[in-house]
C-alpha cells in the first residue's frame, strides 16, 4: 500500500472497522467482529415510534409497526455480506475513501420477514420497475445532502431471499448494523442492504439518486457514467498462519505441517474452487472445499502445507461455479470498488 495515508481516511478507518482476519475462523461472525460500514451517523431509534410504510406504485399502501413486522412468519439463514469498497486502499493512485484492505466482510445469521411477501400484500402495480430503500441516516456526500437511500431493479426486490432483517446472531440488530430493521439482499455488495429502514417507495421510473446514479458505479474515470455495481465478485481469504509482529503483522511459523485455513465467497454462483500458493503465485495447488451452511454463506476451506524454513509468500484465489474468478490484477476504478486481487501473506518459516 502507497503511503501518504490521510487524516481524513483514519477517521473513517476508526469508524468503520473491518473483521479481524483471524475471525475468519468462525462459521458465523460474531456480533462486534463483522464488518460495519456506516456513511454518516449511526441513528438513535425509538422503537415504539419507529414505523415502516411501503407506498409509491402500488395498490394499498401499508404501514408496519416493529411488533406487527415481527408477528408475520420469518426466516433465517448465513449471508455473507461484503463492501464493494473492499480492497480499495490496495489500488494505486489510491481512491480516498474507507480505505479497506481487505478486511470489509462478515458472515451472520440474519433473521427477517421474507420482502416479497410484504410487497405482494401492498400489491405492486404494472409499470413498477424498481424499489426504493430509504434509512433515516442523513448526511452530505459529494455536496449532495442526502438521507441514505438505493434502488434495486424489481425483479431483484422480489427475489426469494431478499429480507427485511429486524434480528442477526439470535439477537435485535444492534444500532451500527440497522437497528430497528435493515433490508438484507444476499449475494449483493453490503450498499444495497439498507440500515435503519423507514421507507419502501415502489417506483415506476428508475430511481436518479446518488447512491445509484453516481456512487457504486464501475468508473474508468471522472467522466465515465459507469455501470452499476450489483453482486460480490468471487474472493477467496485466508487466514494468517503463525503468529504476528505487533507492527508490521509479519507472520512467524514453526516449520513442519500447517493446516492454513480460510473462506471463500461469491454471490453469483457456488464457489467451485480454491487455490493456494505458497510461492506468491508463480504456482498453484486446489484446496480442500466444505459445503456452505446455506446458499448464501461463505464456504470454509483447507490446506495442508508442509512449512519449510525460509521465507513465503502464501496467496489464495476463488473460482465459482459459474467460471467467475479472481483476476490477477484488478482493475482500477474511480470508487474503487470491488478489488479481488489474491491476498498475499508473507510468511517467515523458522
Ligand atoms: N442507511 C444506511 N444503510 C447502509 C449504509 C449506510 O451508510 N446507511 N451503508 C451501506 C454499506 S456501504 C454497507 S457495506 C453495508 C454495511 O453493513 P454493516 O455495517 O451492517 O456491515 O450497509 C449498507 N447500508
Ligand atoms: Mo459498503
Amino acid at each position: 500500500m502507497d503511503a501518504g495515508i490521510t487524516a481524513e481516511e483514519l477517521q473513517l478507518a476508526a469508524r468503520n472497522h473491518g473483521i479481524p482476519l483471524e475471525a475468519l475462523r468462525h462459521d458465523v461472525t460474531p456480533l462486534g467482529l463483522h464488518y460495519l460500514l456506516t456513511h454518516y451517523d449511526i441513528p438513535v431509534v425509538d422503537p415504539a415510534t419507529w414505523e415502516l410504510s411501503v407506498s409509491g406504485h402500488v395498490e394499498r399502501p401499508l404501514t408496519f409497526s416493529l411488533d406487527a413486522l415481527r408477528e408475520r412468519p420469518a426466516v433465517t439463514a448465513p449471508v455473507t455480506m461484503e463492501c464493494a469498497g473492499n480492497g480499495r486502499a490496495r489500488f494505486e493512485p489510491r481512491p480516498i475513501s474507507q480505505p479497506w484492505l481487505l478486511e470489509a466482510v462478515g458472515n451472520a445469521e440474519w433473521t427477517g420477514v421474507p420482502l416479497r411477501a410484504v410487497l405482494e400484500e401492498a400489491g405492486v402495480r404494472d409499470g413498477a420497475v424498481e424499489v426504493l430503500f430509504t434509512g433515516l441516516d442523513r448526511g452530505i456526500e459529494g455536496g449532495v445532502e442526502q438521507t441514505y437511500e438505493r434502488a434495486l431493479p424489481l425483479d431483484e426486490a422480489l427475489g426469494e431471499d431478499v429480507l427485511l432483517a429486524f434480528a442477526v446472531n439470535g439477537v435485535p440488530l444492534p444500532p451500527q448494523h440497522g437497528f430497528p430493521l435493515r433490508l438484507l439482499v444476499p449475494g449483493w455488495y453490503g450498499m444495497t442492504s439498507v440500515k435503519w429502514l423507514t421507507l419502501i417507495t415502489v417506483l415506476d421510473a428508475p430511481f436518479t439518486g446518488y447512491q445509484n446514479a453516481h456512487a457504486y458505479r464501475w468508473r474508468a474515470d471522472a467522466d465515465d457514467p459507469g455501470e452499476p455495481l450489483t453482486r460480490i465478485e468471487p474472493r477467496a481469504l485466508l487466514v494468517p498462519p503463525g503468529i504476528p509482529d505487533f507492527m508490521s503483522r509479519e507472520r512467524f511459523v514453526d516449520a513442519g505441517p500447517v493446516v492454513l485455513e480460510g473462506r471463500a465467497w461469491s454471490g453469483w454462483a457456488p464457489i467451485s474452487d480454491v487455490e493456494v500458493s505458497i510461492d506468491g503465485g508463480a504456482t498453484w495447488a486446489r484446496a480442500d472445499l466444505e459445503p456452505p451452511a446455506g446458499p448464501r454463506a461463505w464456504s470454509r476451506w483447507t490446506f495442508q502445507w508442509d512449512a519449510e524454513p525460509g521465507e513465503h509468500v502464501l496467496a489464495c484465489r476463488a473460482r465459482d461455479a459459474g467460471g467467475r474468478a479472481q483476476p490477477d490484477a484488478a482493475e482500477w476504478n474511480v470508487g474503487g470498488y470491488a478489488h479481488t486481487e489474491p491476498q498475499r501473506v508473507p510468511v517467515t518459516v523458522r
